[in-house]
């Protein structure tokens, strides 16, 4: 079994931030669950476009309130405590921060560790290396 906490992750590499976003990584991909696990704070007054095409995210807002916006068809759903977004179609979308948020987020396949975005809104897919 695997017991981790957020302290023991602050301040180490799992915690990577971004200018509107801070991410902790609880789970990763070598812990073998097939999914990463994050909670990532939102900053407020932010909007940020992503557009994950290597992964499927859900998004599950603990704190907060926003909006996400789907950039194919306009859609603007609230955010608010208790809701989840699933990008089950990879979609591209804009997040925007009306106060800070806090969003528990799963990333299939999970993510390796260090991941940011590029420059298209997407976490580049990090190959494993070769087992001899
Ligand atoms: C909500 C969102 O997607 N924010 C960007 C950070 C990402 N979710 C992460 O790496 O935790």
């Amino acid at each position: 079994m695997i017991v981790r906490t957020l302290q023991e992750i602050e301040g180490t590499d799992r915690e990577v931030s971004a200018d509107n976003w801070m991410s902790r990584r609880l789970l990763l991909r070598d812990d073998k669950m097939g999914f990463s696990l994050h909670d990532t704070i939102i900053r407020a007054g932010t909007s940020t476009e992503m557009h994950y095409q290597n992964h499927l995210e859900a998004v599950y807002c603990i704190h907060g309130k926003g909006k996400v916006t789907v950039v194919s068809t306009g859609e603007v759903f609230p955010i608010r405590r208790g809701t989840v977004y699933a990008l089950d179609e990879n979609d591209k979308h804009v997040l925007t921060a009306e106060t800070t948020m806090r969003m528990v987020c799963v990333f299939n396949p999970p993510l390796a560790g260090p991941e940011s975005h590029d420059e298209s809104g997407a976490y580049p897919r990090i190959e494993e290396a070769p087992t001899t």
